[in-house]
């Protein structure tokens, strides 16, 4: 059963000078923040880290996160505001283990909670559950959405209303185990599958979502990631090559994809003029933070860019993270400044 929290809980009271670049929640382990601006007011949807004692691996086994709580702030110096469990796995009739990083979307007064989670036969698939508030409670659909695989759903709505959802992960994201949207299974290692050394890396998957919000319009398609040559990112190039983590903002009219570079733990970025990209690399968003993952979003706030992101300040461990926010700059020429972030 869902189980909601009625009540608010204050977290911490954060002021300007103290809550950039620390801990936001300090009574939970939270990652992958995926922030959003719905009606005035921010809100944080991150994954809920616990220790659950399975041992680490290169397929991610340790992160066996077990549900969701939503977080907001009237204002980048608010205090953050803990709404309590909003989704947990039991709640969704599909979804055995494992739910990482989300996002969430609004539209007409609803709104949708995105998430990926594995099935039974431990393949990750991405589900959606609805809500009448930012916070939920959100009841999850019966099903993943169809056609839908890997991780790190990330739902960009673009300024003429339409919606895409990026999404996909390598290693224990499994994105290398498809081609064309098609199941392939070359082996159980984290490398079988991918694309030799040489070859054109993988890129994200992206969807236009449906009226509904609950399906996608289109059959899902590959991302391609150029060089500033026009060639694209290698698979061995593994400092500007995608891993997962994507997440799409616009700014003066440009598409930004970010995404982080797993193994090599930047958060890089690439520019369109188009949601399907191809996308051009630029540059690194955020050097790599304390922790194996990085994970981020980037949102605007009253006419200010705010990156959200986590490390491993508070544990010291991988699997147990801490959200946190700082600004980010777009140059007058439209790069971003690269942020070291403060440890
Ligand atoms: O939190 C679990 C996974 O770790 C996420 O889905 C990845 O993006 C990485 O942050």
């Amino acid at each position: 059963s869902t189980d909601t929290a009625a009540t608010e809980v204050e977290v911490i009271d954060s002021t300007a000078s103290k809550y950039l670049s620390q801990p936001l929640i300090t009574d939970h382990y939270t990652a992958d923040p995926s922030a959003h601006v719905f009606d005035g007011k921010i809100y944080i949807y991150p994954s809920h880290d616990v220790e659950s004692d399975v041992p680490e691996d290169d397929l991610g086994a340790h992160f066996n996160m077990m549900d969701y709580h939503v977080y907001s702030m009237d204002s980048p110096t608010s205090p953050i505001v803990d709404a309590g469990k909003v989704l947990g796995v039991d709640d969704i009739p599909w979804a055995k283990r494992q739910l990482w990083a989300p996002d969430a979307a609004e539209k007409d007064g609803k709104y949708y909670l995105y998430f990926p989670a594995k099935d039974e036969n431990d393949i990750f698939k991405i589900g959606v559950a609805v809500g009448d508030s930012p916070t939920g409670p959100f009841t999850a659909q019966p099903e993943a959405i169809k056609g839908s695989y890997s991780i790190d759903p990330a739902v960009y709505e673009d300024t003429d209303g339409s919606y895409y959802m990026y999404f996909g992960g390598i290693w224990g994201g499994q994105l290398q185990k498809y081609r064309a949207n098609k199941f392939d299974d070359k082996g159980p290692a984290p490398t079988d599958g991918l694309p030799s050394d040489d070859e054109p890396a993988l890129g994200p998957i992206i969807a236009k979502m449906s009226e509904d919000m609950l399906e996608f319009a289109e059959t899902p398609k590959e991302v391609m990631i150029l060089d500033q040559n026009g060639d694209p990112i290698l698979n061995g190039d593994n400092e500007r090559r995608f891993f997962e983590a994507a997440w799409v903002h616009k700014y003066k009219g440009t598409y930004y994809l970010s995404y982080s570079t797993g193994d090599t733990h930047f958060i890089a970025y690439a520019t369109s003029d188009s949601p399907y990209g191809p996308f051009t690399y630029q540059g690194v968003v955020l050097n790599p933070v304390d922790g194996w993952t990085n994970h981020h979003s980037i949102v605007e706030v009253d006419g200010e860019w705010y990156i959200f992101y986590h490390d491993t300040q508070l544990s010291g461990k991988t699997h147990l993270r801490n959200i946190k926010m700082t600004k980010l700059s777009h140059q007058a020429d439209g790069s971003i400044e690269t942020i070291d972030p403060v440890k």
